[in-house]
């Protein structure tokens, strides 16, 4: 079945995660992408957090499925040439370096635009061209920190949080994505390509728009309605309101209030826990769920700035009716009520999930060496095809492939590999 990305040749130049999610998510849906990595070493990630001595990591093989591997030392001046002829054949080239290290190599936007005036530069940098602290090398929680979900994360009496959620990297190279596609239509009106250029702090922010949404809120009224902090309690209990979006727990964040509830056996599970909404135009069906009817009408309770001063009186009402059920228990009987609800899922779930596996978004995949391992396939799906995820590439798998296919004779490559240039 041909495939919508098939044709396009993607120059994944990329390390660690944001630049290889960017470029595995273009090669599951068709896109030809050979990853180039440093001679002898590779990404990084190969090596990171190994499961198995001597085996491409786990970190690794997640995020470079379906990929092509050249090794190929762009430094070099054998290496600059073989770079130079692969930009020139290539639709699409991607990378994530530290700022400066792709100019230092030689290859500055304004000399591949040059050397492939259709060719889409795609690059990931941890703040944007022209930001004061564009200069800094950054990671995930680096970008979690400068892009406002970490002093929004947390409880309020504990300090900034990460998430587990990969929002600086990841999300970054999903961002990426989506400009890089952009592009590559613009071209089709146009003939020429472009650099689309995002940074790891601005894809972050992107994601915390509803709390500059509070900011603003916050300045204009001085409280948020949906945080526990509010009505402000005399206590303290909760923290008060700064000048400051304050974190907000486990929150709802939005016009519908939500906590996350003990079920049967929290005392030993860590995760025999749901999350509970509730939804004002359920509130009657909530109430009959719960088994308190008399609430439905109870002008303490019927509306939500009624109920916000003692919500936490009410989820402990409802964690009360939660004591003799388990987490899928509960979400069964809460399902029938049209209650927006979920487990707390562990991971060990996710990994075991039928579900997941029907839906293809937990796949097991075959690796050369290592055998079989699961990863996370495509969380968008299309009615037209279903990306398939293959095993990701031995470092070097196909550098005698690609060169060949660039008119290199077998003892050039050879002469090469002992020059170390690939
Ligand atoms: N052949 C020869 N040299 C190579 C090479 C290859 N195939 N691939 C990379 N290199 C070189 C680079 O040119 C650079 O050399 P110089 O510093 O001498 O110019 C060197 O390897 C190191 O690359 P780097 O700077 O990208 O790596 P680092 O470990 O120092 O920094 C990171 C890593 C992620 C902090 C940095 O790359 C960065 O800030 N990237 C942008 C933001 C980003 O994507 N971060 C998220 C990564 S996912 O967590």
């Amino acid at each position: 079945m041909s495939l919508p990305l098939e044709g396009i040749k993607v120059l994944d130049f990329t390390a660690v995660q944001a630049g290889p999610a960017c470029t595995q998510l273009l090669a599951w849906f068709g896109a030809d992408v050979l990853k180039i990595e440093r001679p002898g070493v590779g990404d990084v990630t190969r090596r990171q957090l190994r499961d198995i001595e001597d085996l491409d990591a786990l970190y690794f093989t997640m995020l470079n499925s379906n990929k092509k591997s050249l090794e190929l030392n762009p430094k070099s001046a054998d290496g600059k040439e073989i770079m130079e002829k692969l930009i020139r054949e290539a639709d699409v080239l991607v990378e994530n370096f530290a700022p400066g290290a792709l100019d230092r190599m030689g290859f500055t936007w304004e000399h591949i635009h040059k050397l492939n005036p259709r060719l889409i530069f795609g690059s990931v940098k941890g703040f944007s061209d022209g930001h004061s602290y564009s200069d800094l090398k950054v990671y995930e929680n680096v970008a979690q920190c400068a892009g406002g979900s970490a002093s929004t994360t947390g409880f309020w009496d504990g300090p900034p949080t990460i998430s587990a959620a990969a929002l600086g990297d990841s999300n970054t190279g999903m961002h990426l994505v989506i400009g890089i596609l952009t592009a590559l239509i613009s071209r089709e009106k146009t003939g020429k390509g472009q650099k689309v250029a995002v940074s790891m702090q601005d894809a972050v922010i992107n994601l915390c728009r509803v709390k500059l949404r509070d900011q603003q809120r916050l300045d204009k009224v001085g409280y948020l309605e949906e945080y526990p902090q509010y009505p402000v309690r005399a206590d303290g209990e909760f923290g008060t309101f700064s000048d400051v979006v304050p974190r907000g727990g486990n929150a709802g964040g939005g016009g519908q209030p939500g906590w996350i509830l003990k079920c049967k056996g929290w005392e030993t599970d860590p995760n025999a826990y749901i999350y509970f909404t509730i939804q004002d135009h359920v509130w009657e069906p909530i109430c009959k769920a719960i088994g308190k009817p008399e609430w439905a009408n109870d002008p303490a309770y019927m509306t939500p700035r009624a109920r916000q001063p003692h919500i936490f009186e009410i989820f402990a009402d409802i964690e009360k009716w939660l004591a003799d059920k388990t987490k899928f228990e509960a979400v069964d009987v809460l399902r029938k009520f049209d209650i927006p609800c979920a487990p707390v899922l562990s991971m060990k779930e996710i990994e075991e999930s039928p579900d997941l596996r029907a839906t293809g978004t937990i796949v097991e995949v075959e690796q050369k060496k290592r055998g079989k391992y699961l990863t996370v396939g495509s969380p968008i799906k299309f009615s037209g095809f279903k990306p398939s995820i293959t095993g990701a590439p031995l470092l070097g798998e196909h550098t005698d492939e690609v060169l060949t296919g660039l008119g290199y004779s077998k003892d050039k490559i050879q002469q090469l590999r002992e020059a170390k240039v690939v």
